[in-house]
């Protein structure tokens, strides 16, 4: 009888601990077997090109448009490929420019910007002579940009006046010459300029590695290799990098954006998508 009571009182005083134990895993959030979720961290707070203004539906029609009416003779000029396509506010003046990607040909993609000026789509900058004179006017820039990937086009933060803007370092090359251009984007009436800040120009003897040529210029003057040096470290002081990437497609994005029309208008419309 002694055996049994003393035996009653054992489980009856695990019972009791067991309890505790579970209350307080369920007072501490614990779930027994389940780690903790891990505490979301704070994100950053994302830059945003445009805050306060949203692309029209109008816009991003209006580009759509001149896409689909004019894609034989932009894919031809473009030697038969468009390699990708993006909306950007590059002149931050709330309203997109076109980013248009050609084949390249060398360490780079030759980039044609397009900007809508009363209403239609005009060329601004290009990389394709054919380009430049079927969609080119009066707005048509000297300038011309090559890049790899819409995130080249940098959403920059003037270290003074907090005032945001894009830059690009356009970059082109190949065994025998390298190039760099510092370009700024703006807006003059209404309309994307672009503005050469720095120029850095290479020329290579493939046989022997030496440089034969070179040419630095400073806002579109030329200048010495240290004049040209001291402007970029300058450069870098002026301006931070906010981290905004701006977005865009390229035809490997998808297997459906093949070399159709359309193939082509997804890509398009996937991409206009992108756009804020
Ligand atoms: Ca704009």
């Amino acid at each position: 009888m002694k055996k049994t009571l003393a035996l009653m009182l054992l489980v009856f005083s695990m019972l009791l601990s067991l309890c505790a134990c579970e209350e307080h895993a369920v007072q501490s959030g614990e779930t027994p077997g389940v780690p903790p979720s891990p505490i979301p961290a704070a994100s950053e707070p994302e830059v945003s090109p445009s805050p306060e203004a949203s692309p029209s539906f109008d816009e991003k029609e209006i580009y759509r448009s001149f896409l689909r009416e004019n894609y034989e003779k932009l894919s031809a000029a473009c030697f038969g490929v468009i390699s990708g396509i993006g909306l950007i506010d590059l002149d931050m003046d709330s309203k997109l420019e076109m980013v248009l990607f050609d084949a390249g040909a060398s360490a780079s993609m030759g980039v044609q910007l397009f900007d809508i000026i009363d209403g239609g789509v005009e060329c601004i900058s290009s990389n394709m002579v054919d380009v430049a004179e079927q969609f080119g006017g009066e707005h048509l820039s000297d300038v011309q940009v090559s890049a790899n990937y819409f995130e080249d086009f940098r959403l920059m933060r003037d270290a003074e006046t907090g005032e945001l803007f894009y830059q690009i370092v356009s970059f082109n090359g190949a065994v025998d010459f390298r190039l760099n251009e510092t370009i700024r984007f703006s807006s003059s009436d209404g309309v994307l300029t672009l503005t050469p800040v720095a120029y850095c120009y290479e020329e290579t003897n493939i046989d022997t590695d030496e440089i034969v040529f070179t040419e630095y210029k400073l806002n579109g003057s030329v200048c010495t290799a240290e004049e040209y040096n001291t402007a970029m470290e300058q450069l870098a002081l002026c301006a931070e990098d906010t981290g905004y990437d701006a977005k865009g497609l390229f035809r490997w994005s998808e297997p459906d954006y093949n070399d159709s029309f359309e193939g082509f208008m997804l890509m398009v419309d996937a991409a206009f998508a992108l756009a804020e």
